[in-house]
C-alpha cells in the first residue's frame, strides 16, 4: 500500500508532467485574485483566509487609505554557499550571523530545509524557474535555462511578479554568475524579469575586490589551472561600501526607499560567503585563527561510500582543495580556511542587516514579505573536502527564513523537511497571485500559519542526471545513477558517518525513501552529456 507521501508525491509528479491540473489554483485562490485586479480597493475581511486579506488586515493602523491596502511588498535574499555553520541553526560550528538571526525572530526559520540542486546553477535554475531539475532536465552545474526548450519560455519568478503588476528590481548574484571564468559576471540573467537592474539588465555582478595579494594566490589549488585566486582566503583593507555585496545592497536599498504606488519585488544577490573568500579585515578578526575548531572529521568515513560519491563530482575543487588544505602536515591552513569562509559569512550578514534596516526606514517593513535563503551549502572539510557538488547534509542543509506579516508569527519555526522549491509557489501565494501551472513545489502557506502541524514532504536534491538524495524528518537517503546507495539516520548519526545502506534493518525505512525519487526523469540538456564526466564538473 503506497503512503500519503508516495501518493501525494505522485500527484505532484503527474501534475508538474502537465498530465493533471490537481494542484493549480485553488479557486478561493483565483477569486481573490480576481478581486484584486479589479478592485484595486479594500475588499479584506476579518473572516478570510487568505493570506493577502489578513497581511493587509494586519497592515498598520492607518486603516484603509491607498498606501496600506495594497499587495504586500517582497524583499528577497539570495545568499550564496551559505551552510548549516551559522548560530541561527544547530550546526556544527558557530559562525556568527546576528542579523539573520534578528530575521528569523520576526517571522518563521525553517531548520530542515534542503536546496534542490548542489551547486549554484541547478539551485538557483529550480527556485527562480519554479520547475524542479527531473522536470526541468537541467541537473547540473554546465546548464543554462535560457536555451532550454520548455523552460525558458516560462515566467521567472521576478518575471512572474513583474507580469502581475509588481516593480520589480534587483542586483547581484539571483541567477548563476560568478567573478570569473564560466559565465562571468553576466551569468544567466532574465533581462524581461526587471524594471531595473544593478549593475545592468545584462550583468549581475559589479567589479569585486581583490586585495593586492592574496594568501595562497599562487597554490595549484587556488588557481584550479585558471590562475583565478579561486580557493584563497584574506581579509581586505578597503573603505565601507567598495566590496561588490555592499554595492549590491547599495542599489537595493535605494530601490527599498524609494517611495511607489504599485507594490515591489525587491531581490538582493549576495555573493559572499562564496569563494574566493575576501572580506573586510574585520570580519576576519571576528575569529582568532588559534580559536578556529575543525569540523567533525574521521580519516575512514569515506570507506563505506559508493565509488561516485567522493570522487564522482567536482574533483578540481572538493578533495583536490582538501589534500592541498593538509599539506602543511598540520592544521594551520584548515583552520584558515575556515576563518575564511566564516568571516565571509559574517560579512554577509553584515549586508543583510543594511538592507533591514533600510527596509525599516523605508517604513513599509509592516507589509514587506521577506525571504532569506542559500542556494545550497558547503563542506569545509567535512567528508574530506571543501565545496559543495555532493549529496550529503552539509551541502543541502540550507538556512531558509520567511516573514510573512499576518501571517508568520514572529520567532516560530519549523522542523519539518522542507525544500527551497517551494519558494515560487509560495510567494506567488502570499501575494495573492494565482499559481502558474508550469511550477512544481507546494506552497508553504499552511507551514507558516500553524507550525505544528504535519507536513509530510520530502525534499529531494539532485546533483547531475541520475543522482537523488531524499531527505524526511530523520533520514538521508542517496542513490547514484549506477544505483549505487547511501542510508543515514540523521537523529543518531549527524555526522553520517555510518552509512546504513547494506543493514537489512533498515528495509522499510529504504523502501519508503526510495519511492520518492521520480520515476520520470526529464531528459539532461543537449550539450550537458554525461554529467558525471570530472570535465563537466570542472567547469564549475
Ligand atoms: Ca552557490
Ligand atoms: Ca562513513
Amino acid at each position: 500500500m503506497k503512503s500519503t507521501k508516495q501518493v501525494r508525491f505522485a500527484a505532484f509528479l503527474a501534475s508538474a508532467a502537465g498530465a493533471c491540473l490537481a494542484i493549480a489554483a485553488s479557486p478561493a485562490l483565483s477569486e481573490s485574485r480576481v478581486e484584486i485586479v479589479q478592485e484595486q480597493a479594500p475588499h479584506a475581511s476579518s473572516a478570510s483566509t487568505n493570506p493577502l486579506d489578513q497581511a493587509l488586515a494586519a497592515a498598520s493602523g492607518e486603516g484603509r487609505d491607498a498606501g496600506a491596502r495594497r499587495q504586500p511588498d517582497v524583499l528577497f535574499i539570495a545568499i550564496d554557499d551559505l551552510n548549516d555553520w551559522i548560530d541561527t541553526l544547530d550546526g556544527p560550528a558557530t559562525i556568527r550571523t546576528p542579523n539573520i538571526t534578528a530575521l528569523a525572530n520576526r517571522g518563521m526559520l525553517f531548520t530542515r530545509a534542503f536546496a534542490p540542486g548542489t551547486s549554484c546553477t541547478p539551485s538557483r535554475t529550480a527556485i527562480l524557474t519554479g520547475m524542479s531539475p527531473f522536470n526541468s532536465g537541467l541537473y547540473s552545474h554546465n546548464v543554462d535555462w535560457r536555451v532550454r526548450e520548455g523552460v525558458s519560455d516560462k515566467p521567472t519568478l521576478p518575471r512572474y511578479f513583474r507580469e502581475n503588476g509588481y516593480a520589480t528590481y534587483g542586483s547581484g548574484k539571483l541567477f548563476h554568475a560568478h567573478t570569473y571564468g564560466y559565465l562571468g559576471v553576466t551569468g544567466q540573467p532574465d533581462p524581461n524579469a526587471w524594471d531595473g537592474y544593478f549593475p545592468s539588465l545584462d550583468r549581475q555582478l559589479p567589479d569585486q575586490i581583490v586585495p593586492a595579494a592574496g594568501r595562497y594566490p599562487g597554490s595549484a589549488a587556488a588557481g584550479h589551472g585558471r590562475g583565478t585566486n579561486q580557493f584563497d582566503f584574506a581579509p581586505v583593507v578597503v573603505r565601507n561600501g567598495a566590496m561588490g555585496d555592499e554595492q549590491v545592497a547599495d542599489y537595493v536599498m535605494e530601490q527599498l526607499e524609494t517611495p511607489r504606488s504599485e507594490p515591489s519585488f525587491i531581490a538582493a544577490g549576495i555573493f559572499r560567503p562564496h569563494l574566493p573568500w575576501y572580506a573586510p579585515e574585520r570580519f576576519f578578526d571576528m575569529y582568532p585563527i588559534d580559536d578556529i575548531e575543525l569540523p567533525p572529521w574521521r580519516v575512514d568515513d569515506l570507506d563505506d561510500v559508493p565509488a561516485l560519491a567522493p570522487y564522482g563530482f567536482e574533483p578540481g575543487i572538493g578533495a583536490d582543495a582538501m589534500n592541498w588544505v593538509l599539506e602543511d602536515n598540520r592544521t594551520l591552513r584548515w583552520r584558515q580556511a575556515i576563518q575564511g569562509y566564516m568571516a565571509s559569512a559574517s560579512y554577509a550578514d553584515y549586508v543583510v542587516g543594511e538592507l533591514l534596516a533600510s527596509l525599516e526606514r523605508s517604513g513599509r517593513a509592516d507589509n514587506t514579505i521577506i525571504v532569506l535563503w542559500s542556494d545550497h551549502g558547503y563542506h569545509l572539510g567535512e567528508k574530506s573536502r571543501f565545496g559543495k557538488m555532493t549529496l550529503w547534509e552539509r551541502t543541502a542543509h540550507v538556512p531558509f527564513i520567511i516573514v510573512a506579516p499576518g501571517v508568520t508569527t514572529p520567532g516560530s519555526r519549523s522542523d519539518q523537511a522542507v525544500s527551497l522549491q517551494s519558494i515560487y509557489a509560495t510567494l506567488a501565494e502570499l501575494a495573492g497571485l494565482e499559481r502558474p501551472a508550469h511550477i512544481d513545489g507546494q506552497s508553504l502557506v499552511p507551514l507558516l500559519r500553524n507550525p505544528d502541524m504535519e507536513w509530510d514532504e520530502m525534499p529531494i536534491t539532485v546533483h547531475t542526471y541520475g543522482n537523488y538524495a531524499v531527505r524526511d524528518d530523520r533520514y538521508r537517503y542517496i542513490i547514484y545513477a549506477d544505483g549505487s546507495e547511501e542510508l543515514y539516520d540523521m537523529a543518531t548519526d549527524p555526522n553520517e558517518w555510518t552509512n546504513l545502506a547494506s543493514d537489512p534493518a533498515m528495509e522499510t525505512v529504504l523502501r519508503r525513501l526510495r519511492a520518492a525519487i521520480p520515476e520520470d526523469q526529464a531528459e539532461p540538456q543537449e550539450g550537458e552529456g554525461d554529467a558525471r564526466a570530472p570535465e563537466d564538473a570542472l567547469r564549475g
